[in-house]
């Protein structure tokens, strides 16, 4: 008997597939991107980097995800930053941005079983053609995406499972049907469409009026369903996936959302396959949704991490259940417990396999982001499993537990417990509160474990840049752009950051309707700092003006908003300008700068009351500073879309 605690009540738990097994289990994952989520990630300390990987992606050692989602990059602010498109203009294509083909590369390597998904937040400007919505020309963006697809494959000899449409946006069926078409006549009929990435199965009803739609959605996939579908949605017979949830703080309130939603959403809602928001926290922590994945790495320059609750309790699925295996029937092993919690049970073709997870969250320990909680009760209680049909002779279950814990100790995560014996098909199992269960014939399963992560440390306090060692095309670490996209490019023989963007991009957030570019770098608590960059606006294409800036005080959706220390230079009609914000609405100081091409250095330093601004290093102001912001990032960015270089930047803070 498996005792531990007061447990009340009776109730029996039937495990039996005697009337047969139902829906295909597709899989639990994440996502790197909408927007930027793993931007410092990419430079931890190898050794760092791939125990992280290793937790994330290793099967049988942490988190064993079955399923990867990337974003297409768009070069557009998608939450914590932009992703650098495969075509910026419609004349060009390139597979070496970012890191998401890296980190694509390095999922597979551990898991070549893994599925990748990969959809768009939006979209290069040229394929709106002047508007904000990407199916103006079905054709267009369906070779957009399906060169994607290509690139991905030629490229990096990586497969996409799945394609999705345009995230969080409205679908059009005309547009699924094209991209349909696309796919096969260029060979990837095996790349399946999930549609449409939004709240809600509306598309189900789009599904059950039109039988070609109906053949080419391979599953319905909704965002934040609360664990909830529609009859409607189910009656399609359709897949139906969480095709993004969680998006919660990974605190073990974190952990037990997500404990909650990965049982339920199949047990009150039918879906099969869950993926978070995000992978993992690596952004800068003052970003949106800060630390909202399965564990965090927000440090490259120290190497410190931390793997979080989450993580464990996907391994409570996922290495468990493979792809495939299919659900028993509701009240036959998938339900509610009565005094609150619930449990699946899945088996495999042959049906000698069983696994069954448990899980007891309490309700305020396991509130999500959205939507909203109802309340329930739950309390400790005694079940009693009950196998029969082709379970009938199992005598024993392997067992994992968890139990998260609130008053600041230490959850306890993923232990392997002695195995539940069972007489006649029977065995007591006394649940707690907080607690998750996995019970299985598997005899699989481990706890990895790598060193102790190293202790954190803030940002350095120098940084200097040239970007010479970085490969053409990349991202320079650290710097996470806003709005714009930023890349290494060899210019003349000279390495230099490029703003490449040209035109508004079909946005995804507000961010973009104010028509400048931003990177930020740095620590959010610093308020003195000084900035300096050589920069240099091409002839051809070239932006009106470029800045430097301090305490810059928010990014994301938000960059529009960002207040700060702006120091702007337009070189071509020899303006200055510092403001308040990125606007420009809150002018502090205008100037004049000598009016030549070619390179320039601007230096701004901001003191504790002062802000001081440099060009080609003679002193254009010296100003009181405003009231706010009193810390911030720093940034670098220009005033329009268009090109701008920065041959180097310098950051320098005091001690
Ligand atoms: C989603 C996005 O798809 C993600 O990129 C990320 O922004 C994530 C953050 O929670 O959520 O976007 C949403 C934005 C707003 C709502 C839901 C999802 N909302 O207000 O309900």
């Amino acid at each position: 008997l498996y005792f531990k605690e007061p447990c009340s009540g009776q109730e029996t738990v039937d495990i039996d597939d005697s009337s047969g097994v139902v829906r295909a289990f597709e899989g639990i994952g994440a996502i790197s991107g909408g927007g930027a989520t793993s931007k410092l990630l990419v430079n931890y300390p190898e050794k760092e980097r791939n125990e992280i990987l290793d937790y994330l992606f290793k099967p049988g050692f942490g988190a064993s995800l079955q399923i990867f989602k990337v974003e297409i990059g768009g070069d557009m602010q998608s939450t914590d930053g932009t992703e650098a498109s495969h075509m910026h203009y419609s004349w060009e294509e390139n597979y070496h941005r970012g890191y998401e083909w890296w980190l694509l590369k390095e999922a597979k390597k551990r898991n070549p079983n893994i599925k990748l998904y990969c959809l768009t937040w939006g979209f290069p400007g040229w394929i709106g053609k002047g508007t904000n919505n990407p199916y103006i020309d079905p054709e267009l963006t369906a070779d957009y995406i399906v060169r994607w697809i290509r690139g991905a494959k030629t490229i990096h000899n990586l497969t996409m499972d799945y394609v999705g449409i345009w995230n969080e946006r409205p679908y059009n069926i005309k547009y699924i049907k094209t991209l349909r078409q696309t796919l096969d006549h260029n060979g990837f009929q095996n790349t399946l469409i999930v549609a449409p990435d939004d709240f809600g199965w509306n598309l189900a009803h789009d599904i059950k009026n039109d039988e070609h739609l109906e053949k080419i959605v391979h599953a319905i996939g909704a965002h934040y369903p609360g664990t909830q579908s529609a009859d409607y949605a189910r009656n399609t017979r359709k897949p139906l996936w969480a095709s993004e949830d969680y998006s919660t703080f990974n605190d073990v309130v974190g952990g037990g959302c997500w404990a909650r939603t990965l049982n339920q959403n199949y047990v009150n809602g039918l879906m099969t396959a869950t993926i978070s928001w995000n992978l993992i926290g690596s952004y800068y922590p003052n970003l949106p949704f800060p630390r909202n994945g399965l564990m965090t790495a927000m440090e490259p320059w120290s190497g410190h991490y931390v793997v979080e609750t989450p993580i464990w309790v996907t391994a409570h699925t996922t290495q468990f259940v493979p792809l495939g295996w299919r659900y028993l029937r509701h009240h036959k092993g998938v339900a509610k417990l009565s005094k609150g919690g619930s449990h699946v049970a899945l088996t495999n073709d042959a049906r000698d396999q069983l696994t069954i997870v448990i899980e007891t969250m309490s309700h305020d320990h396991s509130i999500c982001v959205r939507p909203k909680l109802p309340p329930y009760e739950v309390s400790p209680q005694t079940i009693t499993l009950t196998l029969s049909g082709s379970f009938k002779k199992i005598s024993k279950l392997n067992v994992w537990y968890s139990k998260l814990i609130f008053n600041g100790s230490e959850s306890q995560m993923f232990m392997k417990r002695d195995p539940l014996v069972f007489t006649n098909g029977q065995a007591q199992l006394c649940l707690g509160v907080d607690e998750i269960y996995t019970l299985t014939t598997l005899n699989t399963g481990e706890k990895g474990v790598h060193p102790k992560p190293r202790d954190p440390s803030p940002f350095p306090l120098n940084v200097h840049d040239n970007f010479t060692t970085y490969e053409e095309y990349q991202e320079p670490f650290n710097l996470a752009p806003q709005i714009g996209s930023y890349e290494v490019r060899k210019i003349n023989g000279e390495s230099v950051l490029r703003q490449t963007v040209l035109q508004r991009p079909v946005y995804w957030c507000k961010s973009e309707t104010l028509g400048k570019t931003m990177s930020i770098i740095g620590n959010h608590s610093w308020t003195q700092m000084g900035i300096s960059a050589v920069v240099e606006i091409p002839r051809v294409n070239g932006t009106d003006g470029v800045f430097v800036a301090a305490r810059v005080d928010r990014g994301g959706c938000y960059s529009n908003e960002a207040q700060g220390i702006f120091f702007f230079t337009f070189p071509i009609t020899g303006k200055l300008m510092v403001t308040n914000d990125l606007a420009r609405t809150k002018v502090l100081y205008q100037g004049t700068v000598p009016m030549t091409s070619g390179k320039h250095e601007m230096n701004l330093t901001v003191t504790e009351s002062k802000a001081q601004g440099y060009y080609d290093q003679r002193q254009v102001f010296s100003l009181d500073l405003p009231e706010t912001p009193k810390n911030g990032w720093v940034a670098l960015g220009t005033d329009s879309y268009g090109l701008a270089d920065f041959h180097s930047y310098t950051v320098k803070v005091p001690q």
